[in-house]
């Protein structure tokens, strides 16, 4: 089988392989496409917290971005963890290079044990300037509420909030409401136009670590390859869904999704 597209991923590495670009790249792979990466940092952890973050220094971050894709240029690009705002300002000015149209962005903030990922600046700058820049941004409840202020307890909220991030500028909105207190999963997907519901069962697991990195990238792949973005989250999440239903129990703290249950239901999304 040949890879259906390419898609560069802009994020941190996690050691213990659940989240950031190693669940970026296992999902785009288990997908179906071609995975290229450039390292925004390199955090030493494993599922019971973050040890250590390195930075990567933007200008090497920015090569990694421009040196890939002039040689092979990506179909759509995910962006994960923008640890500080010399970060994002390297990567829109990457971006505006490559010209490159597909692109989502997961507001990473903070890790399942709560070390911070990104410092306030770097918040400031993403919301004036890099969610302008993106076809998708994909923040779960406490993402949503750093972003926009409005304190989020229902699916109305969520909605107030999404409509705060499009007035920002991002063209299209996916609040995951997994925060939410309530028996059924409802993801928004909202833009100007339209807005629908994506309603899932919960699954009560504590090995959901790289959750939202596993969502981004689905999207992502989904999208590079001509579905339509609300589509591709339908199918995202349906990805998601069944990687944590596929139950992996490694490690003692928040455990990893099974990237590779695709493998079963690849062809029930053909
Ligand atoms: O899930 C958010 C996330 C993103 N990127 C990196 C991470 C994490 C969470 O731990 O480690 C590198």
């Amino acid at each position: 089988m040949k890879p259906k597209t390419k898609i560069l991923i802009i994020a941190g590495s996690d050691s213990s392989g659940g989240a950031g670009i190693q669940a970026d790249i296992k999902t785009v792979t288990a997908l179906g496409s071609y995975a290229m990466t450039a390292i925004t940092a390199v955090t030493s952890q494993n599922t019971t917290g973050v040890k250590s973050i390195e930075p990567i220094s933007p200008i090497e971050i920015s090569k990694q971005i421009e040196f890939t894709s002039k040689d092979i240029k990506p179909d759509a690009i995910k962006i994960g963890m923008l640890h500080s705002s010399e970060v994002i300002n390297a990567v829109l000015k990457s971006l505006n290079k490559i010209n490159v149209k597909k692109i989502i962005l997961d507001p990473v903030m903070v890790a399942k044990g709560g070390t911070k990922l990104i410092d306030n600046r770097s918040i400031k700058i993403l919301k004036s300037k890099l969610i302008k820049k993106v076809s998708l941004i994909t923040p779960n409840i406490p993402e949503a509420e750093i972003l926009t202020k409005v304190k989020i307890f229902s699916v109305d909220d969520m909605i107030r909030a999404a409509r705060i991030l499009i007035d920002l500028g991002s063209k299209n909105v996916l609040i995951k409401g997994g925060h939410l207190k309530s028996r059924v999963m409802q993801d928004i997907f909202l833009n100007k136009y339209e807005i629908s519901t994506f309603k899932n069962k919960k699954i009560y697991t504590k090995n959901t670590h790289g959750t939202g990195c596993t969502l981004s990238s689905a999207i992502a792949a989904y999208y590079s390859c001509g579905k339509t973005l609300k589509k591709s989250c339908e199918m995202a999440i349906k990805y998601v869904n069944h990687s944590i239903g596929s139950g992996l129990k490694y490690g003692k703290g928040h455990g990893p999704i099974n990237h590779l249950s695709t493998i079963n239901i690849i062809k029930r999304f053909k």
